[in-house]
């Protein structure tokens, strides 16, 4: 595999995770307790032994720099690495325009890898794919790009690029975020979407990249310009997704764009249901990040309360005292209090709560520190005076805040 080259685009902005996305990038948002959105693009190029990997940057990146030196270092191996490249405005004054911009200019690294195949893919996605079995469908079909895609409900179909196949896989159709989505023929409940991940012939991609350059009206993003432009002239095809497998996975693929706190929130109720539909648990699928030097999650009961946990993911570092812990996630170093009771929430790391605190259907940012006998997610009108509340009605206390102090 050393003819294929990755290159992760990790520069979003994220702004409908707001405020997460306040002090990160949107794929340095924490997941899972233990992750960052990162992680699965990351294990998914690692686990399918694709090991030359650029991760491109641009906002807020300095979270992101950070989790990648401490938690994905390969230096040293030779011919093996996980670099990151921050925006380093190499093509004039001015940062990224869209994702294909952000490859053209870094088009030197692609050259100094001198790669078969560049596989562009983003970061913003839970989901496991043997990427592997993406490379094998692109070189039988003599591809010139590759596009995977997905099944999704015709009503989400508008936030995504829309793809037209023919029966042979290739591409007949493509219409970034189209205002009416065309829904697959016979199937008029879903439409065929992109999901960003992109395997070019090397060549391909660098004579399309220094033509988009040169048009002053293109926004150089991939969806936008770069597929459209391509696939009437020469062989693109689509990746349908449903027929990857990875090695030791039950149960059906699982793909979710996490974009929003709604869908973040409801990524994190699936892992706590019962029985989800994506697990974090294959051994053949180890998902790599990095994990701070913490004890184990202790437990412990108080003369007046148990602690009480069901259907939750409790990560390392967490002390919880007597208090109730049901259908959430918490994250690293979270510290509960005797009689509190947390349920359907995801606390992203170092959260405090007091005693007697009640807490439903919040996400809570890193560092926060809960006041005794705060009530947070049952009258969402209080709720909106203090803190961000999604259209879903989940309640987001941000990062470093201290409440009812
Ligand atoms: P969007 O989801 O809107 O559409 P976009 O905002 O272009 O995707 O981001 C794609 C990836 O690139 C993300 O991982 C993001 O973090 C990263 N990114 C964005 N701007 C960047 C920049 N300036 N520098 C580096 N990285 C950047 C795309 C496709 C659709 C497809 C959806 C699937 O355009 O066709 O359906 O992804 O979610
Ligand atoms: P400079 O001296 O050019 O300002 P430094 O090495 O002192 O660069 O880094 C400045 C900041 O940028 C530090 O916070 C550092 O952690 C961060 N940084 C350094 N290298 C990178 C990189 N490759 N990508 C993102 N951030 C980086």
């Amino acid at each position: 595999m050393a003819g294929v080259l990755a290159m992760i685009l990790a520069g979003g902005e994220g702004t409908r995770l707001q405020p997460l996305t306040i002090t990160r990038s949107k794929p340095s948002v924490p997941f899972g307790g233990s992750y960052r959105l990162v992680d699965f693009v990351l294990n998914n190029f690692v686990n399918s032994d694709l090991l030359r990997i650029y991760v491109l940057t641009q906002f807020k990146s300095q979270s992101l720099y950070m989790h990648m030196k401490k938690g994905w270092n390969l230096t040293g191996i030779t011919g093996r690495f996980i670099d990151p490249i921050p925006a380093q405005m190499r093509m004039g004054k001015r940062w990224y325009d869209g994702t294909a911009d952000a490859i053209y200019q870094n088009i030197s690294f692609v050259e100094l890898s001198a790669p078969d195949h560049v596989c562009i893919f983003g970061s913003d996605h839970i989901y496991k794919m043997d990427i592997r079995q993406m490379l094998e469908y692109h070189k039988q079909k003599q591809a010139v790009l590759t596009v995977a895609a997905i099944r999704v409900p015709l009503a989400e179909a508008s936030s995504f690029g829309i793809i037209e196949v023919d029966e042979a896989g290739r591409m007949v159709g493509f219409d970034e975020k189209p205002r009416h989505p065309k829904p697959i023929p016979g199937d008029p409940d879903h439409a065929l979407a992109s999901m960003g991940n992109y395997i070019f012939e090397t060549q391909t991609l660098l004579s399309e990249l220094s033509q988009d350059a040169a048009k002053e009206d293109s926004s150089h993003d991939f969806g936008r310009d770069i597929i459209p432009a391509l696939y009437g002239r020469a062989p693109v095809y689509v990746y349908d997704f449903s027929t990857n497998k990875v090695e030791g996975e039950k149960g059906g693929v699982y793909w979710r764009d996490v974009g929003t706190l709604d869908a973040y929130w409801q990524a994190h109720m699936d892992l706590v249901s019962d029985e989800p539909p994506f697990t974090l648990y294959n051994r053949k699928w180890p998902l790599h990040t990095y994990y701070p030097p913490l004890p184990p999650a202790t437990f412990v009961n108080t003369a007046e309360h148990h602690a009480n946990v069901a259907y939750s993911l409790v990560s390392a570092g967490c002390y919880l005292r007597g208090c109730r812990v049901e259908r959430s996630v918490l994250g690293f170093r979270c510290n509960l209090g005797p009689d509190s009771h947390i349920s359907h929430s995801v606390l992203l790391g170092d959260v405090k709560i007091g005693e007697g605190c009640r807490i439903s259907r919040a996400i809570i940012d890193k560092h926060v520190e809960i006041a005794p006998g705060t009530v947070i997610g049952e009258n969402l009108e209080q709720d909106r005076a203090r803190f961000t509340v999604s259209d879903g009605g989940i309640v987001v206390v941000p990062k470093g805040a201290r409440i009812g102090f």
